[in-house]
């Protein structure tokens, strides 16, 4: 626990506190959602998994750019980081066409101001990945905005650095994944900035809460595709006919199991630990 942290903020499933003045602790959380709604239920170990995931990318992807991860601590579910001025910059990068990337392409035929090539299907692979960054909404879903308005937020330079940044990273996680047969479709990345003004990866990285991760065996364009981690809660959900505005419904256990797995399945896949060598010592990632 956080002894003496300050609470700082809290997000729909994870909590920041203030270690010091130069250092954070992020909590996740076991809480998941779905349809924007948290739910009441709670998968065992789901934070655990992301912290896991977030910090072996962090270790491995430390030669393409530096990061605010300080170490992990021995529940697993928590990150020592660096406090950062983050930028006000979602970095979003897609391989494929889908979410709201694909509703903009339909409406419109370009994403954040790329045009695409005509006849594009839902989820289908781009000719190459592209850099659509968002802003944070206070309320609600982030705006996809062009690069004219990303450059008003953080200027021409830096702006592209963290395009290059974004797209390199992408290119190695996804790679890194499809060799593992899962498809990183598209990602959101947080920047900040340290005290020199370096620019600095920071939040998580690569999870299944800030990627999409959909299983390479059956992929199939077209459509949407299954997620690789929540599909059973969607579908649970869906069965239900709720009408996706809180309260969420509870899970039942064999849905938590089966979810609970796919996240267990999602990490050991990507990382090549055991999670229970991750239990034992969280740190096993970072080597
Ligand atoms: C991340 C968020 C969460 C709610 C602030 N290294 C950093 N330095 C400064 N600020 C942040 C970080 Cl990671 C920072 N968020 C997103 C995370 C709960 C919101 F766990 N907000």
């Amino acid at each position: 626990m956080p002894e003496a942290a300050a609470h700082v903020a809290s997000g729909k499933v994870r909590e920041i506190y203030a270690l010091d003045d130069e250092r954070l602790l992020l909590v996740a959380s076991d809480r998941i959602s779905t349809f924007d709604v948290v739910l009441p239920t709670e998968i065992p170990d789901k934070g655990r998994v992301l912290t896991g995931l977030s910090g072996f990318w962090f270790a491995r992807t430390r030669p393409l750019v530096a990061n605010h991860l300080l170490g992990l601590r021995a529940d697993g579910r928590s990150t020592e980081c660096r406090r950062l001025a983050m930028l006000p910059l979602e970095c979003v990068v897609r391989g494929y066409l889908s979410g709201s990337g694909w509703k903009d392409y339909r409406a419109t035929g370009n994403v954040c101001g790329h045009a695409l090539p005509a006849g594009l299907v839902e989820s289908a692979q781009l000719p190459e990945p592209i850099f659509t960054p968002s802003t944070k909404a206070q309320e609600g879903h982030d705006e996809n905005i062009d690069r004219a308005r990303a450059v008003e937020l953080v200027g021409e330079e830096r702006f592209q650095e963290v395009e290059r940044v974004s797209l390199e990273l992408y290119r190695f996680a996804s790679d890194y994944a499809a060799a593992r047969g899962i498809v990183l479709a598209d990602t959101k990345l947080e920047f900040g900035l340290d005290a020199d003004g370096t620019l600095v990866l920071a939040d998580e990285a690569f999870t299944p809460d800030s990627s999409r991760f959909w299983p390479a065996e059956e992929y199939t364009p077209g459509g949407p595709q299954p997620s690789f981690d929540k599909q059973f809660v969607r579908d649970y959900c869906e069965s239900l006919g709720w009408e996706k505005t809180p309260p969420g419904p509870e899970l039942p256990d064999e849905v938590v199991a089966g979810t609970r797995a796919r996240y267990v399945e999602a990490f050991e896949t990507l990382t090549g630990i055991g999670f229970d060598a991750y239990l034992a010592d969280p740190e096993v990632v970072l080597r």
